[in-house]
């Protein structure tokens, strides 16, 4: 149990390191405009599932440029739907939207292709 746990722990801050990259990525594509922030964007992508984590309630995905917003990369987002988890497992090449609100990431659906 207390190494599932430290196994969980170290996903979280490589999550964290990884979304800081992103953070810088978001300040230097885009200048805010009044009102934007407050508005979550979505952007379609296409990525291979890596795994989940935290009960279904985090989704790894290498995913493909997303135009806007961040290059190829592999990373954590939250699953909006932790339920769609079972569906899917690492391996699977998927089609998912990107809800991006401030700093939270957040798949909003999620299908193979
Ligand atoms: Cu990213």
């Amino acid at each position: 149990m207390r190494r599932m746990e430290m196994t969980v722990m170290a996903g979280a801050l490589a999550g964290l390191a990884l979304l800081a990259g992103c953070r810088l990525d978001q300040s230097a594509a885009a200048a805010p405009t009044a009102g934007a922030a407050a508005d979550a964007k979505t952007y379609a992508a296409t990525g291979v599932v890596v795994g989940f984590q935290s009960g279904g309630k985090i989704i790894v995905i290498h995913h493909g440029a997303i135009a806007g917003l961040m290059d190829e990369m592999t990373m954590p987002y939250e699953l909006r739907d932790p339920g769609l988890a079972a569906a899917f497992k690492a391996g699977d090449k998927v089609q998912f939207t990107l809800s991006v609100k401030d700093d939270a990431y957040t798949v909003t659906a999620l299908t193979k292709r």
